[in-house]
């Protein structure tokens, strides 16, 4: 019942009688804790490193439209919007995939919102069912909160429930549904795409090449996973698809090196993007994850700036274990953002939840198919109302 630690005064007070009294106890305790906390400065942002102060800074502000180049232009939005065909096909593509997720949420509101009026105990309910759903503890315990402050002792039915959590989420995701931001004088933009094996990197790099050569863009793609050829061959594929230029080394090629030689000549061609592929690594095998910091060096040899978007692919079937996944990635490479893949058919999307909470990085799209067009802009009211079970 971590949601009590969360829930108006006025109201603790009214359920005092209903809750026993050691919960009780530990509850004030960490209300009282939480409410000295949030009074203490705040020096968290001395620590940080330059690149992340801004963009925590970023994130702060609300989007400016008129700034974005990311893969979803203004113009390209509109043209969706005036498409509702296909944004239609995209919900339900989103839907359908979720529905794993969704359906267990619905069916679980159902069983415990039995009682007309809300009570402790299903509240109580409400939050390990949303912790089982992948949300993690700390949105499982605001929403539950949120939901209590609301409507405590009050009609409520499980459809009402689930609307309720899904404006919730989507208040939470929205400041976090961000595209990538090229900067057009930067030629050229360097996005180095990281992960876990088999989240998606290759593909998704495919994907967003594809997307930004419908844009004009000139892009160039270094397949700097030199460990398996069929790795590259796979993404040769993907570039001659996306019409993009490749640069490739013999197997065992240094990775740093053919990444220093990629920027070398996205520079010499006046490149857009230049997008650096780089072999799935886990958090164990510390010489990959050196080789990783190695390549961000050297081509900072070139540009110092570089890269400009350091891209974290995570499978969202993993669930939970993306958490793990982002926090030894951010000792490595200052992470800028998060492309969730894999939507179709996982059963854990509530992790996108845990994600926001826990770390603030903007979810810059995700991935709902295996084809070269499954890669969409990230749009929290979509996705809360897909995880929820609901229609636009
Ligand atoms: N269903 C589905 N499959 C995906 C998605 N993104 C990638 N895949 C599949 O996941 C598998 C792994 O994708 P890759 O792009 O090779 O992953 P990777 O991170 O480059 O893998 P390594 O280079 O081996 O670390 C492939 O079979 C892809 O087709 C997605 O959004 N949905
Ligand atoms: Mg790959």
């Amino acid at each position: 019942m971590a949601w009590l630690t969360r829930i108006k005064d006025s109201l603790l007070k009214k359920i005092k009688k209903k809750i026993p009294k050691k919960d009780l106890e530990s509850a004030e305790k960490t209300r009282l804790e939480k409410k000295t906390k949030s009074k203490k400065p705040k020096i968290e942002i001395e620590i940080l490193p330059k690149k992340i102060i801004k963009q925590k800074k970023e994130l702060s502000k609300k989007p400016k439209q008129k700034k974005v180049f990311g893969f979803f232009k203004k113009k390209e939005i509109s043209q969706i919007e005036k498409d509702p065909e296909k944004k239609r096909s995209w919900f339900q593509k989103l839907k359908t995939g979720l529905f794993k997720s969704s359906d267990k949420i619905t069916q679980d509101v159902k069983k415990i919102f039995v009682n007309k009026k809300l009570d402790v105990q299903t509240l109580n309910d409400l939050e390990e069912l949303l912790i089982m759903a992948d949300l993690g503890p700390a949105s499982a315990e605001k929403l539950t909160a949120e939901l209590a402050n609301e409507k405590f002792d009050k009609n409520i039915k499980p459809d009402e429930v689930r609307v309720f959590l899904a404006k919730k989420i989507e208040e939470t995701l929205v400041e976090i549904a961000r595209p990538v931001e090229l900067d057009n004088n930067q030629k050229p933009n360097v996005i180095l795409v990281v992960g876990v094996n088999g989240t998606g990197k290759t593909t998704t790099i495919g994907k967003l090449a594809h997307q930004y050569s419908g844009q004009g863009k000139k892009i160039i793609i270094a397949a700097c996973d030199t460990f398996r050829a069929a790795a590259v061959e796979q993404l040769e594929i993907w570039a001659q698809r996306a019409n993009a230029g490749f640069l490739k080394g013999n197997e065992g090629t240094d990775p740093a090196g053919l990444a220093f030689d990629a920027l070398q000549k996205a520079k010499a061609e006046n490149s857009d993007i230049l997008f650096i592929d780089t072999a799935g690594r886990v958090q164990n095998k510390t010489e990959l994850m050196e080789e990783l910091a190695k390549i961000i060096r050297v081509i900072r040899k070139i540009d110092p700036t570089s890269p400009h978007h350091c891209l974290l692919t995570l499978d969202a079937t993993t669930g939970q274990n993306a958490l793990s996944q982002v926090e030894i990635f951010k000792q490595v490479a200052e992470i800028s953002g998060l492309i969730i893949t894999k939507l179709d058919g996982s059963a854990k999307g509530g992790v996108l939840l845990s994600l926001a909470e826990k770390f603030n990085l903007p979810v810059h799209a995700i991935g709902v198919g295996e084809k070269i067009e499954d890669l969409q802009s990230f749009e929290a009211s979509e996705f809360a109302k897909s995880l929820m079970g609901l229609d636009k």
